[in-house]
């Protein structure tokens, strides 16, 4: 409760700030985007990760306030950008159970002037279980303005493919609990293969998360997936790491 509470203000004391983790291209380093990360200074209790704090949020509503102010962040700071990497930004299953988020989404790049075509929004499977005609509706919307849709934690749902087969998604984001298993366990690196396969299959690039080591990328590589993000090619840092002229992260 304590916590609920405390949630509802924090956007207006200033107490969240946006993380930014690098994507790349396996085949050329070369960097994609950036995947956005929510962290929360709570004046008290201190740094409190997202993976507590979001389900209350979702829970009591404050994901709302707080999800648009994490969009309009990321494109306004994105906007200022001298290249055309992409931001992502996880949605909420309870912003996409919100009819207005296509709006939103569309207000938010007006008045940024971020180029539709540099969103992705991540959305996990459990996202689209819930009321799914109304959110393949809003997200064929969102999708109708140019912005990109990215599949989020794929493999560990319940319904992947049939996921997949419902809704044209423009990416698949390969959980990490793969990449942890694929040394030790044949059945992982099986289970890799096969996603990559059916992403070949439909068109759909494949992004592998949690790439922690270079032979976990040399295994990408070799297996032939497009895209990779994880603590071996940049932990998520606040924006002034990777701003051009700022300190190197990656
Ligand atoms: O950053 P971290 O590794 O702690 O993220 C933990 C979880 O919180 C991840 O599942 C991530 O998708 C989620 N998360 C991080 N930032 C946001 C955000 O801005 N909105 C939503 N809905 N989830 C987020
Ligand atoms: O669910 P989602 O994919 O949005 O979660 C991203 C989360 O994964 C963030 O909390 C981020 O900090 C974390 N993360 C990013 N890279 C790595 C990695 O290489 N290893 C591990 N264990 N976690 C990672
Ligand atoms: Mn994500
Ligand atoms: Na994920």
């Amino acid at each position: 409760r304590l916590i609920a509470n405390d949630l509802w203000q924090a956007v207006e004391r200033n107490e969240l700030q946006l993380h930014y983790q690098v994507q790349k291209a396996v085949n050329s380093g070369e960097t994609v985007g950036y995947e956005v990360l929510l962290r929360w200074h709570h004046p008290v209790r201190g740094t409190i990760p997202p993976g507590e704090f979001i389900p209350i949020a979702e829970e009591c509503g404050a994901i709302l306030p707080v999800g648009e102010w994490v969009l309009r962040e990321a494109c306004r700071e994105a906007a200022t950008w001298n290249s055309d990497h992409k931001i992502a930004v996880n949605l909420s299953p309870v912003q996409l159970g919100n009819a207005d988020v296509a709006d939103l989404v569309q207000r938010v790049l007006q008045e940024t002037g971020l180029s539709p075509h540099r969103l992705e929004l991540e959305i996990t499977e459990s996202t689209i279980i819930g009321d799914k005609e109304r959110a393949l509706n809003t997200l064929r919307r969102i999708k109708a303005l140019g912005v990109t849709i990215a599949i989020d934690d794929f493999g560990t749902g319940y319904s992947s493919l049939e996921t997949l087969r419902a809704f044209p998604f423009d990416k698949i984001k390969l959980d990490r609990s793969f990449m942890s298993e694929v040394e030790a366990s044949p059945e992982a690196k099986a289970i890799i293969r096969a996603i990559l396969a059916l992403g070949q299959t439909l068109r759909v690039p494949v992004l592998a998360e949690g790439v922690e080591t270079r032979s976990q990328l040399d295994i990408l590589l070799s297996e032939g997936c497009d895209e990779a993000q994880g603590y071996f090619l940049g932990r998520p840092v606040p924006v002034e790491r990777i701003r051009p002229g700022g300190t190197a992260s990656e």
